[in-house]
């Protein structure tokens, strides 16, 4: 039932007449639109009609899959500049875009593609006019990832400033578990474990100041989600993909497999298992694990003079930057994480490591 509702009000967003609080630019309200926001004070609406009026441009076009196969279309449109050199901005000096579909499929495009990439407005593939799940427009920018073609386009919205933070302290997803309340998640034809992130945030009691969320997966991808999306959302910690960043309600195309590790605010939230895969293994004594110091670099922790390495029953011990080269953190028989050091005493060697943080 609320599955069918959602459905139903998703579905229908695309063309409905605007609301009042929306400055209509151009003609008849009955008509298809998109919205522009951060261009002004005010989101504007812009006519399909308007860019069809525009000059149209028709190109072969390649997108890249998420496993890097290659697909040409031939795109009719405008250019995306062109709409904004109407109303005075350049594409080029933009932070990036959050381009925002009907069916609730979103993404934010990085400044590094939008200031190097044609966008085009496409209301024609292959010289048809887009398909029902596509219209009224789908945004092409030749030769990026599939994901950034958004059809169904609802909203553009221009960012003025892309969040990156510095990182004090990381944390283990495997260690979640111990932690926070998993549930069953059916994933395709398995029923896996999942963490509902709302929880997960809850439990550390962490109020984030960012309003994005950094992911970053095993394979190079990387993605800022916003806040309200990411909280919506489960870390899916067993079975296939994992970790994966997920939900029922999302579409499947802003799920994030493999995650290497994801970040909001100061705090990172780092697979271990996928740091290892990433950074290879180092060998000390008898035991086999991941270097502490290239683990820290990865993720950008930012530079302290000592960390504070603690366990889940809350054992906490200091070590200083100048000791991290000799130290792993590896998986032992368990399960479990634990840290080693060589040359320095035994209380270092902690069983059940939760986090990594810079003294303050
Ligand atoms: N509106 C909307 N656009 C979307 C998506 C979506 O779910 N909804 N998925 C994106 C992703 S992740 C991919 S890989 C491509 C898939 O495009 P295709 O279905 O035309 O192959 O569309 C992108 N654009
Ligand atoms: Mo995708």
């Amino acid at each position: 039932m609320v599955f069918t509702l959602i459905f139903i009000f998703s579905g229908c967003s695309g063309s409905e007449v605007p609301s009042s609080d929306v400055s209509q630019e151009g003609s008849s309200s009955l008509e298809e639109y998109i919205i522009m926001k951060g261009l002004g004070e005010e989101e504007i609406s812009i006519s399909v009609e308007e860019i069809k009026g525009l000059q149209a441009i028709s190109k072969e076009v390649t997108s890249i899959s998420s496993t890097g196969e290659e697909n040409t279309f031939q795109a009719t449109g405008a250019l995306l500049e062109d709409v904004l050199k109407q109303r005075s901005f350049n594409q080029k000096d933009l932070m990036g875009l959050r381009i925002v579909a009907g069916d609730g499929y979103s993404i934010e495009v990085p400044k590094e593609i939008v200031g190097n990439r044609d966008i085009i407005l496409a209301y024609e593939m292959n010289g048809a006019p887009l398909d029902e799940q596509s219209r009224p427009l789908r945004v092409v920018i030749p030769d990026e990832r599939a994901m950034y073609w958004v059809g169904n386009l609802e909203t553009i919205e221009i960012l003025e400033k892309i969040e990156k933070s510095e990182i004090h302290k990381l944390l283990f997803i495997e260690a979640l578990g111990e932690i926070a309340d998993v549930e069953d998640y059916i994933y395709y034809d398995s029923i896996d474990k999942a963490i509902k992130i709302q929880d997960l945030l809850k439990s550390f009691g962490e109020e984030s100041t960012s309003k994005t969320v950094y992911i970053k997966a095993v394979d190079g991808l990387e993605k800022n989600e916003t806040l309200p999306i990411f909280q919506e959302g489960y870390i899916k910690v067993t079975g296939a993909d994992v970790p994966a960043f997920l939900s029922p309600n999302m579409p499947k195309g802003m799920y994030v497999k493999h995650i290497l590790y994801f970040s909001y605010d100061t705090t990172a939230w780092v697979a271990y298992e996928k740091a290892q895969e990433k950074l290879g293994t180092l060998n000390l004594e008898d035991r086999e694990g991941i270097s502490v110091e290239e683990l820290l670099k990865e993720i950008g922790l930012h530079e302290g003079e000592a960390y504070i390495f603690t366990a889940i029953d809350g054992y906490a011990v200091e070590v200083d930057a100048s000791d991290l080269g000799e130290g792993i953190i590896y998986l032992d028989e368990k399960g479990r994480l634990n840290t080693y050091f060589k040359g320095l005493p035994k209380n270092t060697s902690i069983k059940d490591l939760l986090s990594v943080e810079v003294k303050k």
